[in-house]
């Protein structure tokens, strides 16, 4: 038999921006001034920052090449005709209204699609997409399967719906009342969940039946094509570009926050292929965001871009940018630290309830815990449980999730596996003190997305 050969990431290092390590007594008084809350820390306290992936890849050479060519005028930049093509060419769309981030595709899509009153199943619930869904009238309802909800669980595709609970809403509430269907490639708060195409096969054809729209959630969808290749095998054959090319096929529209897959610091679009609902979008999109050929983008982010897109659904990238965070779970795996499972696509999700037992979920465990890894380290995560759940909006209650994560995220091609063994170390270390500590109260809370600002007191 062959012995199995190690990979390597598919580029080599031109530029690097220099890390400090700080001292304890520096981070203990950086996190109390932070409130608690590592999105409040300012960055040049942290040594390694897996806050998110989002905006925080390291482009390519091409992609800085592309910014040079950037064409800055105010209507019809070339850069945007360019993102279209890369657009339709990948991702199969038709019409593509640009927006500033992920944030403001989903507000333009909630507002033309949602009327108060309406339903919008979906495979597990996103802090921002479930937002603007409710602030546009609609009630988000979980629609994922029960294993998405268990971190033990080792289903490969704890992202797939569960098309029973869906036919219940439909018997319930009538389809007229779900203009959509809301399908992330891949589950984020599920730990970087893949959904299978078996899946969205099937769930295409029971929207079909009652003529239900499917809107994507493509943040992730290159990673997700990644984890159908290796995992479902009428795809095992097939390039990434064509299963993510298919992914985008079966549905009627996407919303996308460009800060991740594709690999840009800034920037996101709204795709559809109803020419209604784009003119409606089109519209829209002058109020909120820009004129319809930039939406809050400058000519040269547009152009960084369509580059980033292509790069996304290289296979050899793809294999070395999960592979970097399997790496990384592998070794959390064989310390004995309790974390989802399977190992996701964009980061390694700690199970907060499991590593600090002794923590009540309304005393924060996720947060501690992110907090206690950054004072170790500097390593900076970010919590995913009750605080990024917010609150009932009916009975004012804070809702309580079954998954309280911390999320331990990897930018792409930005760190090297000497910082994944750091990482680990710093995990292990907070792990083996894991007893001494103690929870959080919250002592200030804004009315929106509050995992982003809120402030907490040691207890
Ligand atoms: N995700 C993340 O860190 C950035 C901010 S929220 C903590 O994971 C999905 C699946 C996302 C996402 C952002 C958005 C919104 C939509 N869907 O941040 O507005 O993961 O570009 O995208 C973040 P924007």
């Amino acid at each position: 038999m062959e012995k199995k050969r190690s990979w390597a990431e598919p580029y080599k290092i031109k530029m690097v921006e220099p890390v400090f390590m700080t001292t304890e007594k520096h981070r203990i008084e950086a996190l109390e001034e932070a409130g608690y809350n590592t999105f409040l820390l300012k960055s040049e306290d942290v040594y390694i920052d897996l806050l998110t992936d989002s905006g925080t890849s390291a482009m390519s050479d091409r992609q800085w090449a592309g910014l040079m060519m950037g064409d800055e005028a105010y209507a019809g930049s070339r850069n945007f005709y360019h993102l279209e093509e890369t657009i339709r060419k990948y991702y199969s769309y038709k019409y593509v209204v640009p927006t500033h981030q992920g944030r403001g595709a989903e507000h333009i899509i909630s507002k033309i699609l949602i009327k108060e009153g309406d339903y919008i199943p979906g495979n597990m619930y996103f802090t921002t997409t479930k937002l603007h869904q409710e602030l546009a009238g609609g009630k988000f309802v979980d629609i994922v399967i029960d294993e998405a909800h268990d971190p033990e669980c080792l289903h490969k595709f704890k992202g797939d719906t569960d098309l029973k609970k869906l036919e219940a809403l439909i018997d319930k509430v009538g389809a007229g009342k779900i203009p959509y269907v809301s399908i992330a490639t891949t589950v984020n708060m599920a730990g970087g969940q893949p959904i299978s195409l078996g899946n969205l096969k099937a769930l295409r054809k029971l929207t079909n039946k009652h003529g239900i729209k499917i809107i994507h959630d493509m943040t992730r969808v290159a990673e997700n094509a990644f984890m159908i290749q290796q995992n479902e095998d009428e795809y095992k054959d097939k390039c990434i570009a064509e299963i993510v090319y298919e992914i985008c096929s079966l549905t009627d529209g996407a919303t996308m926050s460009s800060k991740k897959d594709a690999m840009v610091n800034i920037g996101g679009f709204l795709a559809v292929n109803d020419p209604e609902i784009f003119d409606k979008a089109r519209n829209m999109v002058v109020i909120y965001e820009g004129l319809h050929t930039y939406g809050g983008m400058a000519g040269r982010d547009m152009e960084a871009l369509a580059i980033g897109i292509k790069e996304s659904v290289q296979d050899d990238h793809i294999r070395a940018r999960v592979g970097q965070v399997f790496y990384l779970g592998e070794k959390l795996l064989a310390m004995g630290i309790p974390i989802v499972k399977p190992i996701g696509t964009h980061g390694i999700f700690l199970n907060a309830k499991k590593f600090l037992p002794h923590i009540r979920q309304d005393e924060f465990p996720a947060q501690t815990l992110a907090a206690e890894i950054y004072i170790d380290s500097g390593v900076r995560s970010m919590e995913r449980g009750i605080v990024s759940a917010g609150r009932n909006k009916e009975t004012g209650e804070h809702n309580y999730p079954s998954l309280e994560l911390v999320r331990l995220t990897i930018p792409r091609r930005v760190y090297t596996q000497a910082h994944m063994d750091v990482i680990a170390e710093s995990v292990q270390r907070v792990y083996e003190r894991r007893d001494s500590i103690r929870g959080l109260k919250m002592v200030y809370e804004p009315e929106y997305l509050r995992f982003f600002q809120a402030r907490f007191k040691k207890l």
